[in-house]
């Protein structure tokens, strides 16, 4: 006969957190958001551990280099989706592990005999003033001048004018090699009164430029994660069908660590998978998931996964509920696997972290996830809304909008991962809609730390072990629920994700 397990499958709305006592140390720039990102030994650090308990949803609508390059900067971790070619997926990587602070690919590229017209429309796309002419119209060809907004009007030279006739060419050009630091690259911009310097490799290839006005902009970074040679930390997804194939080249393009990605990740498939890529690359942490329970949890970790991901069902764009059935409040089901990674550390002496994956609606959501036991959250919806996510950005009636679909919608599934093995997808479990657009990813960013600081301090933790381990929460009923909420017609509600 079936079993009905004990409890109600909750989820975060229903809960809240008490006030602690709030010592006088206890202050928002006092609390450590640090998290372990992977397998260690109880009491030892993890090989990887965040700076702040975010990462962004192996996703399409999600993930991009300039995200990953944003996140990281602010001390989480993005995962580049793998529903793709995998040379596509190492690109991404390789353009996240490249990215130096201050170093810049550049994206405004001609080619000597360009006309003059081409240039200003090339300037008017990207919005930057400075283009590097190089022989083959690149970023990465060999660098032959520069030519600026300043050297060139549309009145005075004619559009078809070629672009070599008013390019500072190189033979004349203060250009730096690829062994310069940033700081001796801004000695170098403020002593020889320069606005760019390109740096060029030892056959005279371009590979970055640095601008005056971007050295500041690493200082405002101060918990980027990032590995031993200081190149910020990315992760890549794989999928039990290619990782074969795929994980060899995304170990060679730097990822830091993988995530077996699933909707399901309570299989044999998984854990086979799981055991080849330990196997075979006993370096690369791998996480696994999705899971709802702590016999999962104890499934996955038994075969030998880095972390484990919990959350089936409650993403935003999903509707596997709706289709299969299948599914767990996202509260019960961090709180059932939270008590089952303590267990397992009690049992076997190593602690395998754990992510709340999905149904993250409001801020506080994310303090709720990591007081119930979470050691990081993922996110798909929260990040889609971002400049820096790959959806389009639309114009409506009350603002703009941003694209976001889930990876079992009909949008996502003409993707390798659908057409394997003759399988092809005979219903959806995901939707393709929008998100109200929130800007820029740092400020975001900013501002939801800034509020998980705030309510950490009002539970007395300044690390979050710490508040795992004091928090009190409180089940709220229907009508409480209600109270929470401003009883007057407000002005401006707080934020656009609280909104939507
Ligand atoms: P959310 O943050 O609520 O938008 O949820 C994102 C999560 O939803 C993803 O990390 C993934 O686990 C899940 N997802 C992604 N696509 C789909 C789908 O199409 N059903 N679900």
């Amino acid at each position: 006969m079936a079993q009905i397990i004990d409890g109600v499958s909750r989820t975060f709305n229903e809960f809240l957190l008490l006030p602690n006592r709030t010592r006088t140390d206890c202050s928002p720039e006092a609390v450590d958001l640090g998290t372990p990102l992977v397998r260690h030994a109880v009491g030892d650090p993890s090989p990887i551990a965040l700076r702040a308990p975010f990462t962004s949803a192996i996703m399409q609508a999600v993930g991009s280099p300039e995200l990953a390059i944003a996140l990281a900067r602010n001390g989480g971790l993005s995962f580049l989706h793998h529903n793709r070619p995998v040379a596509d997926q190492a690109a991404d990587i390789r353009a996240v592990k490249n990215f130096k602070a201050g170093f810049v690919v550049s994206d405004t590229n001609v080619r000597p005999g360009d006309p003059l017209s081409t240039l200003q429309e090339l300037m008017r796309r990207t919005g930057h003033s400075t283009a590097a002419v190089t022989d083959d119209g690149t970023g990465t060809g060999r660098l032959l001048g520069l030519v600026t907004s300043r050297d060139f009007h549309p009145q005075r030279h004619p559009a078809d004018e070629p672009v070599s006739s008013r390019m500072i060419p190189v033979d004349v050009l203060p250009v730096a090699t690829d062994d310069i630091t940033l700081s001796q690259a801004n000695s170098r911009l403020w002593d020889e009164r320069l606005d760019c310097l390109p740096v060029v490799d030892g056959d005279g290839r371009l590979r970055h430029l640095v601008f005056r006005s971007d050295y500041s902009d690493n200082k405002r970074f101060p918990n980027q994660l990032v590995d031993a040679d200081k190149r910020l930390r990315v992760g890549a997804g794989v999928n039990t069908h290619d990782y074969r194939e795929r994980i060899p080249e995304l170990a060679a393009a730097g990822a830091d660590v993988l995530c077996f990605d699933s909707s399901d990740g309570f299989s044999d498939w998984q854990a086979q998978a799981i055991a080849w890529t330990k196997e075979h690359f006993p370096g690369l942490p791998v996480g696994g998931g999705n899971v709802v329970d702590g016999e999962a949890f104890r499934f996955l970790a038994g075969a030998g996964a880095d972390f484990v991901k919990v959350g089936v069902g409650g993403g935003s764009i999903c509707i596997t509920r709706d289709q299969k059935g299948i599914g767990r409040g996202q509260a019960s089901a961090v709180l059932d696997v939270a008590a089952a990674r303590d267990a397992w550390a009690a049992e076997s002496g190593q602690y395998v972290p754990i992510c709340s994956d999905g149904g993250l609606v409001h801020d506080y959501h994310m303090s709720l996830a990591l007081a119930m036991g979470a050691d990081f959250v993922m996110m798909g919806r929260y990040f889609a809304r971002f400049d820096q996510a790959p959806g389009a950005k639309l114009p409506t009636r009350d603002g703009f909008v941003k694209e976001y679909w889930g990876e079992g919608s009909g949008r996502a599934r003409n993707w390798q991962r659908y057409e394997q093995g003759g399988q092809s997808l005979v219903f959806e479990e995901g939707v393709d809609g929008y998100v109200p657009y929130a800007g820029d990813l740092n400020e975001g960013l900013a501002v939801t730390i800034a509020k998980m600081r705030a309510t950490m301090v009002s539970c007395g933790a300044l690390t979050i072990p710490d508040f795992q381990s004091t928090a009190r929460l409180t089940v709220v009923s229907e009508q409480s629920f209600q109270e929470s909420h401003a009883t007057v017609a407000v002005r401006d509600a707080p934020d656009a994700f609280e909104r939507s």
